[in-house]
């Protein structure tokens, strides 16, 4: 991906609570501390980035569907909607850019509810249980890409 190419980060229900509580499950950072370390790791990459979280399933919809006039790639956690948005899977679909499934906790390792990945059905690779590492990991993916 080009230099300066634009990446939309999308975040799901309550990633906004992260480092309240279960650091043994996602971790000490919070969600300002997170919001700095994407905003400096695509610096560094030189990629921007904008970066989102919303508690409501028809905005991350909204977003995904505005997104192919404004980025180049999107980059989604979609937090408890993973396990059960067709709409978000959909809206993926059609907006055809490319997308990378970030998860913090190994949703294989947990509950059996959060094994299946609607979402990232339309992904074209994925960080699951990397922590917050997993931004990092996704950003340099599609800093490699052609
Ligand atoms: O591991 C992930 O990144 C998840 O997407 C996080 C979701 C969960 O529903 C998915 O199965 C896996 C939960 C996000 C809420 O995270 C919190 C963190 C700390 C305190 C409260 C919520």
């Amino acid at each position: 991906m080009n230099k300066g190419s634009r990446i939309l980060v999308l975040n799901g229900p309550n990633l906004n609570l992260l480092g309240s509580r279960d650091p043994e499950i996602y971790g000490c950072t919070d969600y300002d501390e997170l919001v700095e370390m994407i905003e400096r790791w695509a610096a560094e990459l030189e990629l921007t980035v904008d970066i989102r979280q919303t508690n409501h399933e028809g905005d991350l919809v909204d977003w995904i569907g505005a997104a192919p006039s404004s980025f180049d790639a999107i980059i989604i956690n979609p937090a408890a909607y993973t396990h059960t948005s067709i709409a978000i899977l959909d809206a993926l679909d059609a907006a055809a850019l490319p997308a990378v499934e970030v998860h913090i906790s190994d949703i294989y390792a947990r509950e059996e509810f959060r094994r299946i990945s609607y979402a990232g059905l339309a992904c074209e690779e994925h960080y699951i249980g990397y922590g917050v590492d997993g931004y990092r990991m996704a950003l340099l993916y599609l800093s490699e890409r052609q």
